[in-house]
């Protein structure tokens, strides 16, 4: 009841008085949601750097500041310190985040079209939600038993060299039976040890999400359980059965919560996607990367999944954003690559999750443009580079990554003939934020920030 008089509530603010953009930001870890939130707002703030927000274009925006957010009990998105760690003197990446956090943006803007002339200005607000996507992927555990989880993760480490060590202890935990605090423990650390290690593989079936970031709840009994071998009758008592306790009170205790609370007042959805450096690390790492845009997409379709298609009753995200970042590691002649290799993953998602959902687009984007580009001479070609200051030594370089194939389907289809995929030794640097010196106005550099604004929130400005 209480729950329905606060929909109503919501409902009714937002159509007669201020309309809310509900923005979920997600990605998993390190894809760039933190630089990406810092520099939107930054560029929302001051927006010369945004000409393709059409409401921007249009000279429609009469102003755009923080206010404080709605909900009272999520930690707020630090802008200010993110934005002094990467546009202050000694620019550097801002701390890993891995937990969920909410900023305001708040805008008045005059109206566009046939009504622009018989009303004021209106507020708009932009409510911009940062979660690790990790905790998406959790949505599926709702419909499944701890059987049934436990039996998927198992056959899936079979096939992972670094996944022996857990298996032999989970096999012998099996075996022995009895529930002991300290096996419960040691088995959950063996098993979020294979987590990160598959992370580090670049795989992201890595549930349950909160393994790998838990926050406040390290160490509690909901993060303390590991699959274990399926067993018909196991007797009360047995670790198999306390594991399986834990496992469902992580369900409704964890991820039950998240997706009520945040996940399903969500209107707008941006993706972030590292797909560079999954291409870089190789074919198991993009057909993980495959496996994990359609478990995203079918959270916001949850179509075959009972708990949530209740949870939602029909309300939907209108439209996610499938952005691949750093798109500064390339010279702006391999973006249309990149974006084609997105949108093949993405479609290829799409058709697999069996999505009919949202409206979606791919773009490749860099919400800190770090580089700037140069032509190199190497063995008598020109090689279209990028320069900038490395991470490591903080000398610059040039370097030129190597060719991304014209035909996407190369990188996500063409693995399965064999792990040679890209004809030059393909690799990544990593730069460090250029010293920048922005002039009144203006955000800190991006690429295509202002075309992902407009896909994402334009409309409703
Ligand atoms: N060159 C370049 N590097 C970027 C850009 N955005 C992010 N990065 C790199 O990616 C790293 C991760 O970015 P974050 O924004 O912290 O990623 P995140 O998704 O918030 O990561 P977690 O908080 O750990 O989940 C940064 O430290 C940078 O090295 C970009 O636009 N250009
Ligand atoms: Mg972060």
């Amino acid at each position: 009841m209480t729950r329905q008089i606060e929909t109503v509530g919501d409902t009714l603010s937002e159509t007669f008085f201020e309309p809310v953009i509900r923005l979920g930001v997600t990605g998993m870890a390190r894809a760039g949601k933190t630089v990406f939130i810092t520099s939107l707002v930054a560029n929302l703030l001051n927006r010369s750097r945004m000409p393709q927000l059409l409401a921007e274009a249009d000279n429609r925006i009469l102003a755009a500041y923080l206010q404080p957010q709605p909900d009272d009990t999520l930690p707020r998105f630090d802008y200010e310190a993110h934005l002094a760690a990467l546009t202050g003197p000694a620019p550097h990446w801002p701390e890993s985040t891995r937990t969920i956090s909410e900023l305001r943006l708040s805008f008045r803007v005059r109206p566009a079209g046939l009504i622009a002339g018989l009303s004021g200005p209106r507020t708009v607000h932009l409510d911009i939600i940062d979660y690790p996507g990790e905790w998406l992927l959790d949505l599926p555990l709702m419909d499944k038993t701890y059987a049934e989880w436990s039996r998927e993760v198992l056959a899936r480490m079979d096939a992972r060299s670094y996944g022996s060590d857990f298996l032999d202890a989970a096999r012998a935990a099996a075996a022995t039976g009895t529930w002991q605090e300290p096996d419960a423990q040691a088995l959950a650390r063996s098993y979020t040890a294979y987590l990160r290690q598959a992370r580090l593989e670049g795989m992201s079936d890595v549930t349950p999400g909160r393994f790998l970031l838990p926050g406040e709840m390290e160490g509690s009994p909901v993060l303390t359980f590991a699959p274990l071998p399926p067993q018909d009758s196991a007797p009360r008592k047995s670790l198999w059965r306390e594991m399986e306790r834990r496992y469902e009170a992580y369900k409704f205790r964890v991820v039950k919560p998240f997706f009520q609370q945040h996940f399903a007042r969500i209107d707008r959805q941006v993706v972030l996607v590292d797909a560079l450096s999954a291409i870089h690390a190789g074919p198991a790492a993009v057909d993980d990367l495959n496996r994990g845009l359609e478990g995203i997409l079918s959270a916001f379709r949850p179509g075959r999944n009972a708990w949530a298609s209740r949870l939602l009753l029909g309300k939907r995200v209108e439209k996610i954003l499938f952005a691949a970042t750093k798109a500064d590691h390339l010279h702006h002649t391999q973006h249309a690559r990149l974006t084609a290799i997105m949108e093949a993953l993405v479609s290829n998602a799409i058709s697999r999750a069996d999505f009919a959902g949202a409206r979606t687009q791919a773009m490749s984007i860099a919400s800190l443009r770090a580089t700037v580009e140069e032509t190199i001479r190497h063995e008598g070609a020109a090689l279209q580079a990028v320069r900038g200051r490395l991470l490591d030594t903080g000398k610059q370089a040039a370097m030129y990554p190597g060719a991304l194939p014209e035909d996407p389907s190369r990188i996500t289809r063409g693995h399965l003939s064999g792990d040679q995929w890209l004809d030059e030794d393909y690799s990544i640097m990593s730069f460090a934020p250029a010293d920048i010196s922005l002039k009144p106005g203006e955000g800190p550099p991006h690429i295509r920030l202002d075309r992902a604004a407009q896909f994402l929130i334009g409309d409703r400005l």
